[in-house]
């Protein structure tokens, strides 16, 4: 029997509630873990709900604030995350342990069945993932994809469909290799999905993707301004493994997606007015300076003038890979400077994409972004 986390800060209490009974009604699950930023709204609504869906399915709900078990950087959903595989360990009656987002609207049994079925063959890790919009997944696709790409081309990184995503299911072996890590115990925050990630890959986890068709209703964005935090977390995450090596081969299996809803189609991930904004926001005389002592001048030069008008066509593919690697060497997490250089450049990458390949349509756009990720594979692949 299997154990469901539900890590969680303040959401739609509705929707957070909904989705523990789905998950406790379920018949492989045997208890469900909801691990709280705080003891906010959210908690109390979920404290009051525990008993009536504990005696309605029979089934153990267990509610836990998360430790503080990294130590340096922020307290956030890793530290959540990493408590969730403690309790587990701790907890030996339960096999394998599901994290699903608490937030998703469109969450239910066929999620957890997948990945049960899936993990039945021998994986160690189940990760889902779904249909994205083509502005939807912008950090996943710039960010991690690009630095799996060019850091590890020849592994099974950058093949990983969804390498940020929340939902995913470990076995035991593959929760006490996780937490038996130091790198990963330390990253408390927003970067843990690419720490799990990574380390998956560097253990030679054996690991394999469910498709769910019906996509990851949730929260939405407004500008990007919303993953100003994210961006930088996950951006430094890869960052600090950059002189990683991988040596050993993943079994990795995948499975085929389906055609993509009209709906997922059709939706603009992020508020484009509001972004506009940020281009010409929060300038410092020393950003100007790093821009232009380390930056390409061309780019340099685009972000300069997108002071005075928003413009992007100067941030295109190439010019994002070529600003990716100065920041690889030079960004420094922490300092506010480099923080929004890095968060106005893929500004601007962002506005580029949707402004030259969303606006073609869907197909032409994840093609683009697919374009991006083979070739930034191929080019590292060949300068090993
Ligand atoms: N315990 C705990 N502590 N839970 C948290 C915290 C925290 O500090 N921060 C967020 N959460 C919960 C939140 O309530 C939700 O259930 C889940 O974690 C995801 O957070 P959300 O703000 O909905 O993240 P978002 O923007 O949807 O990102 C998710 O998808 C990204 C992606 O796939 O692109 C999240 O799973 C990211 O880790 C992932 O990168």
């Amino acid at each position: 029997m299997s154990l469901v986390c539900f890590p969680f800060k303040e959401e739609d209490v509705s929707v957070v509630v909904r989705n523990i009974e789905c998950a406790a009604s379920h018949p492989s699950i045997a208890g469900v873990l909801c691990v709280g930023f705080s003891k906010g709204e959210t908690w109390h609504a979920i404290e009051s709900a525990k008993s009536a869906i504990e005696q309605s399915t029979g089934k153990s709900v267990i509610l836990l604030q998360q430790r503080r078990i990294g130590t340096s950087l922020r307290g956030g959903k890793g530290d959540g995350m990493n408590t969730a595989l403690v309790y587990f360990l701790d907890n030996t009656e339960y096999h394998r342990l599901h994290f699903y987002d608490a937030d998703i609207v469109s969450f239910s049994a066929s999620w957890i069945s997948k990945a049960e079925k899936q993990a039945d063959l021998d994986y160690d890790v189940v990760r889902h993932y779904f249909p994205r919009s083509s502005t939807d997944a912008m950090i996943t696709w710039l960010v991690t994809k690009i630095g799996f790409a060019l850091l590890w081309p020849n592994s099974i990184l950058p093949a990983i469909e969804q390498p940020l995503g929340g939902e995913l299911l470990v076995s035991r072996k593959a929760a006490e290799i996780l937490i038996a890590d130091q790198r990963v115990r330390d990253q408390s925050d927003w970067g843990i999905d690419t720490l799990y990630t990574f380390v998956m890959a560097q253990a030679g986890l054996r690991m394999a993707e469910v498709y769910v068709p019906e996509g990851k209703v949730h929260a939405l964005y407004g500008g990007l301004q919303d993953l100003r935090t994210m961006l930088v977390e996950c951006f430094a995450a890869i960052q600090s493994l950059r002189n990683e090596v991988i040596v050993t081969e993943s079994r990795y299996r995948i499975e085929n997606p389906r055609p993509v809803p009209e709906a997922v189609k059709q939706k603009i991930g992020y508020n484009i007015e509001k972004t506009l904004k940020l281009l010409k926001s929060n300038w410092s005389p020393r950003q100007k300076e790093l821009l232009q002592e380390y930056f390409d001048p061309a780019l340099a030069n685009g972000m300069l003038h997108a002071i005075d008008w928003p413009c992007w066509s100067f941030a295109d593919e190439e010019a994002w890979i070529s600003a990716y690697q100065k920041f690889l060497d030079h960004f420094e997490k922490g300092d506010f400077d480099w923080e929004e250089l890095l968060f106005k450049i893929w500004v601007a990458r962002v506005l580029n994409h949707t402004m030259k390949n969303v606006i073609r349509g869907y197909d032409a756009a994840l093609g683009a972004l697919r374009d991006l990720i083979w070739e930034t594979q191929h080019n590292a692949a060949i300068q090993l």
